[in-house]
């Protein structure tokens, strides 16, 4: 192949991808309830030991090609909108009105807002920090993130409180930052309950995001379910309005099963919004698209929500890889996300109806059946052939994932 001029290449990106087929339309899309984040599409490729490798995009652009893609919603932390200076001004106010209308011109809604307590320097001893200047302005910046969600008509409010934690040892007392940090949730539900009443609107779901590691080097809620029992502490004032937005790399940095710490958000009524990704256990915050890596753990995670009725947002909470040109962004990697989301919670509704997958599920249910409940051995012996069906689920459910429950079989 000789070199491909720059001036082909992005026709060579959609002729391939027009090639891959097998994507929906934009009505189809906008079916499912899936945001898109602002701070996704406008990430630049940057990190510590990375420079940009994009171009910055406006939020314009972005709610733009969500319209045009078919993503419904729109998801935005306050800075990535508003200058960090600018925020509760009048400039705010004005941001927010073009942001209105933009959403409006694109038939794009917002559905969460969040505060960006992690990477401005005020935050460097965290939003929980000693000094009660900066937990005021913490609480100033919860609260005027929730009345911006009222004014863009959202119904979340997302926390993910990255810098809550520390490098060095002894100078944070954990107990005492936990409190703190309660203190501006509660502001935050208080002053959603009052802006709520005024607006005749009903008040946001409020969902905190935990992750293991990074930015911090120990963090002081690293799991959902360390946040579970934060929201059951009795530090929160109103618990009711708290719940999680669990992410899925999050859970796997650790080396959780994501589906089992999902299963435990769903007992307690606590699995409010979800952000959607993919990457590897043990690693830092890859941020890869739904699907790329864990495809079958992915399957059985939408198998679990579909069986408990989620109904909130999927989140696609991803970064487009550094390799991805400002073009790419919007033409593979957003488009092909939302495919392949739509694409695996289809097939588990698949799952959901198998009749392989249900007569097996159902046997093991029954079970093999014993006559004296106490005999140990006849209770081993009842089900022992029975358990082979585990592994026999496991192999339908690849078959499913590739398509091979349809007859596809690859021969020499
Ligand atoms: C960091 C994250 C965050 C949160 C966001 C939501 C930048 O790993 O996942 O995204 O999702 O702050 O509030
Ligand atoms: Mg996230
Ligand atoms: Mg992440």
């Amino acid at each position: 192949m000789a070199p491909v001029p720059i001036q082909q290449q992005q026709a060579l990106i959609e002729r391939l991808y027009a090639a891959c087929g097998g994507s929906y339309s934009p009505e189809t899309r906008r079916k499912y309830f899936i945001s898109g984040p602002q701070w996704a599409a406008a990430y630049q490729g940057q990190a510590l030991f990375h420079a940009p490798t994009r171009r910055e995009v406006g939020f314009e652009q972005i709610i733009r090609k969500w319209g045009e893609i078919g993503i419904g919603h729109w998801t935005t932390h306050d800075t990535d909108v508003i200058p960090t200076g600018a925020i509760g001004t009048d400039e705010q106010w004005e941001i927010v009105a073009s942001i209105n209308k933009a959403l409006q011109e694109n038939g794009v809604k917002c559905s969460m807002v969040t505060t960006e307590t992690f990477h401005h320097a005020v935050w460097a001893a965290s939003p929980a920090a000693e000094a009660p200047e900066v937990r005021d302005y913490a609480k100033f910046r919860v609260i005027n993130t929730v009345k911006i969600g009222h004014e863009l008509g959202a119904q979340f409010a997302v926390y993910w409180p990255g810098s809550l934690g520390y490098y060095v040892q002894g100078a944070v007392e954990e107990t005492q930052t936990l409190r703190w940090y309660a203190d501006a949730l509660n502001a935050a539900c208080d002053a959603d309950v009052e802006i709520a009443k005024k607006r005749g609107r009903p008040v946001l779901k409020h969902c905190l995001e935990a992750k293991p590691f990074e930015p911090q080097a120990e963090i002081l809620l690293p799991t959902s379910d360390a946040m579970l029992a934060f929201i059951f502490s009795g530090l929160l004032k109103r618990p009711e309005m708290v719940g999680l937005n669990p992410e899925y790399l999050h859970e796997l940095m650790w080396g959780a099963a994501p589906r089992a710490a999902l299963a435990r958000a769903l007992i307690c009524g606590k699995l409010f919004h979800f952000d959607i990704n993919d990457g590897y256990r043990l690693k830092h915050d890859v941020d890869i698209a739904v699907g790329l890596v864990n495809p079958l753990d992915w399957l059985n995670v939408l198998v679990l929500l579909r069986a408990h009725e989620y109904n909130g947002p999927f989140n696609l909470d991803y970064k487009p890889p550094r390799t991805t040109s400002n073009h790419g962004v919007f033409a593979v990697s957003f488009p092909t996300a939302v495919d392949r989301f739509i694409t695996l919670w289809e097939m588990a509704g698949e799952v959901s109806t198998d009749p392989i997958v249900t007569e097996a599920t159902t046997a093991l249910k029954t079970g093999g059946g014993v006559q004296d409940a106490k005999d140990v051995e006849a209770i081993v012996k009842a089900n022992s052939e029975l358990l082979t069906l585990h592994e026999l689920i496991a192999h339908r459910l690849f078959q499913i994932l590739i398509g091979q429950h349809r007859g596809r079989i690859y021969s020499f």
